[in-house]
């Protein structure tokens, strides 16, 4: 098969005159309109100067316009390198001065700002809106609808994606067309997408789930996408009528479950409902199924290797497991790592290799070669054991990582911003349960002065830190639990202020 994203999202939707997306006010866009509003805009980048390899570094909100960005840089060659709108100006700063893109597309609201950062590395800013509008879409009329595209071949690069780790500083994941095209493959054959098929999609397009997991599938077997801003239940619920699949994370399907209207005959049309980047409970799995005799399918991935393992479409769907590996993936767990006095000793690292794992991070051959075996295996940080029947189950992580409605917070990263504030003499940040999100952060902090008020910080860090990341509560101590080592211990911290 070819590895190319062009020949297999794009050429075959080339003269497609099926609705690709739903919009939230009724409008429908069919593919063929789809790629041509794409190849305007890709011909008005290329005239801008855009070329193969380039990065686009896309930060504007969920719109079809920021969608079809991701078509121009498939078109073009181009690799993109989609970022949540959210972010503060330091923290873009941080991802432009690390990947140096040569493009970068912002809300027209914040190009003033992110200008001189942009001109420094000669990186080209232009403004796109919510509703469409800024400089990618102006006068597109003047420009052709059709693109001649430059093909890219498997090992090309085709998206950067930025994870952060322990060390604090997020790191770009170099995906290739290669790895995006063989997972939406198997994903496709393995859920039974089809043309016929409409995907429900509120999730956000900057991350691996909304992006190549909705997005991929979908356009490879040409079906539909009721294209929502964000999870909005009611519009979810009015989806449900005439949508048969729906892809999010566990806080969807809690939320659906508190909705007195979610119902057997509500969610009638449906075919599948699917569930990843975070843990779903048991109880939730159980709740929907008594509730809409649905039985949610879970599935695992990561921004380095996108899905590694899934439940069936057919077959025993088991709650609390994320499935069996994918056709072409190899999944090992490592005994020597992790917890080895339980389980009769099955439970280790898990450790993965694949067309699915990416490249290696941008410009970080050090962190590359620490996160590979030497036998090439990917070492995920995620703990867990295989059943008798080959179901993979994740029992805890190895990294410091706090997942809060399908979102990734490394605590060390907001830890570092913590320290730099003029009061603080140390901090830990950790989760905490919480019903709605799963896991929320909360911060432990040492002051200088035990008086200082928490106010400042907390607006210290908000000015600087995305929305979800931020502590939703701070506690102030004398001092940290730790232990011989000097390591902080976020256990005793945990079961104390959970
Ligand atoms: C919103 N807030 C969050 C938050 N989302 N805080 C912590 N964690 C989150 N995930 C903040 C809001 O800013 C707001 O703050 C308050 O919490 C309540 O907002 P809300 O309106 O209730 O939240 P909402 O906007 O509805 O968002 C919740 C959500 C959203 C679950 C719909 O977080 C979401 O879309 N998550 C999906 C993430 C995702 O796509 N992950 C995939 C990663 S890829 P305030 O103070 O203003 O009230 C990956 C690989 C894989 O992991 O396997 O898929
Ligand atoms: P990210 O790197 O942001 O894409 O997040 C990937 C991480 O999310 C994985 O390493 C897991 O820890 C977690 N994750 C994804 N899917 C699941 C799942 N179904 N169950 C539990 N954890 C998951």
């Amino acid at each position: 098969m070819t590895y190319s994203l062009y020949l297999n999202l794009i050429e075959p939707n080339l003269n497609n005159n099926k609705t690709f997306l739903i919009l939230d006010d009724g409008t429908k866009i069919s593919y063929k309109d789809f790629i041509s509003l794409s190849s305007k805009i890709s011909n008005k980048l290329t005239n801008l100067g855009l070329k193969s390899d380039d990065i686009i570094l896309v930060k504007s909100q969920k719109c079809k316009e920021t969608l079809s960005l991701y078509l121009t840089s498939i078109l073009t060659g181009s690799v993109f390198f989609p970022l949540n709108s959210n972010y503060t100006l330091n923290e873009t700063i941080y991802f432009i001065e690390d990947s140096k893109p040569s493009f970068l597309i912002c809300e027209s609201s914040e190009v003033e700002s992110i200008k001189p950062i942009c001109d420094d590395i000669g990186c080209r800013i232009l403004s796109l809106n919510a509703n469409g509008e800024g400089d990618v879409t102006n006068n597109l009329e003047n420009f052709d609808s059709s693109f001649k595209p430059n093909i890219r071949v498997k090992d090309d690069l085709a998206a950067l994606l930025y994870t952060s780790g322990t060390t604090g500083k997020p790191k770009g994941a170099m995906l290739t067309h290669q790895n995006l095209v063989s997972n939406a493959y198997q994903l496709i054959n393995l859920w039974n997408i089809d043309t016929s098929d409409t995907l429900i999609h509120s999730l956000p397009i900057y991350h691996t789930h909304g992006l190549f997991v909705a997005i991929n599938t979908s356009m490879m077997s040409g079906a539909t996408i009721r294209f929502i801003k964000n999870f909005n239940i009611d519009l979810v619920m009015e989806a449900f009528k005439y949508s048969t699949l729906m892809m999010g994370v566990p806080t969807f399907y809690t939320r659906l479950i508190k909705d007195k209207r979610l119902s057997k005959s509500a969610t009638k049309n449906m075919k599948l409902f699917i569930s990843g980047s975070a843990p779903l409970l048991t109880e939730t799995h159980q709740d929907f199924y008594n509730i809409t005799g649905h039985r949610i399918l879970e599935r695992y991935g990561m921004t380095e290797t996108n899905m590694n393992t899934s439940n069936p479409f057919d077959g025993e769907r088991k709650a609390g497991s994320v499935g069996k590996p994918l056709k072409d993936i190899s999944i090992r767990i490592n005994k020597t790592i992790g917890d080895k006095d339980t389980l009769l000793n099955k439970i280790g690292m898990i450790e993965i290799k694949g067309p699915n794992v990416f490249k290696g991070y941008l410009n970080n051959p050090e962190k590359t070669q620490e996160a590979f075996t030497e036998d090439g295996y990917f070492i995920t940080g995620d703990i867990g054991h295989f059943d008798k029947d080959g179901y993979l189950f994740i029992s805890g992580r190895n990294k410091d990582l706090i997942i809060s409605g399908g979102f990734n917070i490394y605590p060390k990263e907001i830890e570092d911003l913590i320290n730099q504030h003029i009061s603080v003499i140390e901090s830990a940040v950790f989760g905490i349960k919480d019903n709605d999100l799963g896991e929320v952060p909360i911060a432990a902090v040492v002051m200088i002065n035990n008086n200082t008020e928490i106010k400042d910080l907390s607006i210290f860090v908000e000015n600087n830190l995305v929305k979800y990341k931020t502590p939703k509560k701070y506690i102030v101590l004398n001092e940290l639990p730790k232990n011989v080592m000097g390591k902080v211990q976020k256990n005793i911290l945990k079961d104390k202020y959970s």
